[in-house]
């Protein structure tokens, strides 16, 4: 399938997979290159050193196109921006702020710049600031989210932009793909799908919370703190929920959050962890290689299409 972006990242599917902090380092994502989509390192919070280290390993793992994620929050965001530039990787998305600062410097280095927006405002301040496209991602996704739904997000970045549009949150299959074609989107991002992947090297036990989820099981904590994140409900989301509703500050609930990501991914901690997780999992049953979901979602997309 050729679309807008096949064509400007030299991959054969129009799928990228999300640049999940922890989650995505060079195992996934080599083997999201190598079955034909674009794997992301996701930088998150990991210092500069540790993501230049990932970079080289995938490099030796596939000679395809793969991208690193800038977590724009993260205290190290400027020196990996630095080191994304050195290295030359192929693509750069960003998550959770405005990258525009880190522009001219990616650019010179020819490297594809793809932020990650959830709004209209932010999709064209990126296109004017020279983005090659824009990751509309809508409040279904995992993680750290906005407001809009992706179903009303894409269509008006669609609409507000030149630029090709990927769409994510919510999108876990073939027919989410074929849905967000027909919403004006040149492709796909997905990250619950791939966090179940084969190649995905999170703790078996946040892999089995994901597969065993259903479609109402992921919650949103951080809503009263301006710090929204979704996340599949445990202890720790039902003890934050609580105190969000005492007026507790952002202070006082991060003692809950502070290294949980790690926790769920590393540990397996699946009490106290934070298991972020779109709200499609529900929908995501087995554990496959990168390549058979690839083709599957194609398969599928394809046959919707009437390609
Ligand atoms: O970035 C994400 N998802 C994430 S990042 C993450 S790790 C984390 N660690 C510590 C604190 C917070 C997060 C887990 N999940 N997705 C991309 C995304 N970006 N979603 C929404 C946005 C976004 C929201 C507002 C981007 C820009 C923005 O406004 C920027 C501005 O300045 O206008």
């Amino acid at each position: 399938m050729k679309t807008a972006i096949t064509e400007l990242l030299g991959i054969q599917y129009p799928i990228l997979q999300g640049g999940m902090a922890w989650v995505a380092e060079d195992s996934l994502a080599s083997a999201v290159s190598n079955a034909g989509g674009l794997g992301i390192i996701g930088a998150g919070n990991a210092p500069a050193d540790v993501v230049r280290a990932q970079i080289r390993r995938a490099k030796e793992k596939t000679d395809k196109p793969f991208g690193v994620n800038v977590m724009l929050l993260s205290p190290f965001a400027a020196e990996v921006a630095q080191v994304v530039a050195e290295e030359k990787v192929a693509v750069v998305t960003t998550g959770a702020g405005n990258p525009g600062t880190y522009m001219e410097m990616w650019k010179g280095a020819g490297i594809k710049v793809i932020p990650v927006v959830a709004s209209v405002a932010l999709a064209k301040m990126m296109q004017r600031a020279g983005a090659d496209a824009v990751i509309a991602e809508g409040c279904e996704s995992g993680g750290h989210i906005g407001e809009s739904t992706t179903m009303t997000l894409v269509p008006q970045v669609v609409d507000g932009v030149t630029v090709p549009v990927i769409a994510a949150g919510g999108i876990g299959d073939g027919r989410g793909l074929a849905a967000a074609m027909m919403l004006g989107a040149e492709g796909v991002q997905m990250g619950t799908r791939f966090l179940v992947a084969e190649e995905c090297v999170i703790h078996p036990n946040y892999k089995k919370q994901v597969l065993k989820a259903k479609d109402i099981d992921t919650v949103v904590t951080g809503r009263s703190v301006g710090h929204p994140a979704r996340q599949i409900r445990n202890q720790m989301t039902r003890k934050y929920l609580e105190m969000e509703k005492e007026g507790c500050t952002f202070e006082e609930l991060e003692t809950l959050t502070v290294g949980s990501l790690r926790k769920a991914v590393q540990e397996g901690d699946t009490t106290g962890g934070s298991m972020m997780s779109g709200q499609i999992a529900g929908m995501v049953k087995k554990e496959q290689t990168c390549k058979e979901m690839i083709e599957e979602i194609m398969g599928q997309a394809e046959k919707l299409l009437g390609r």
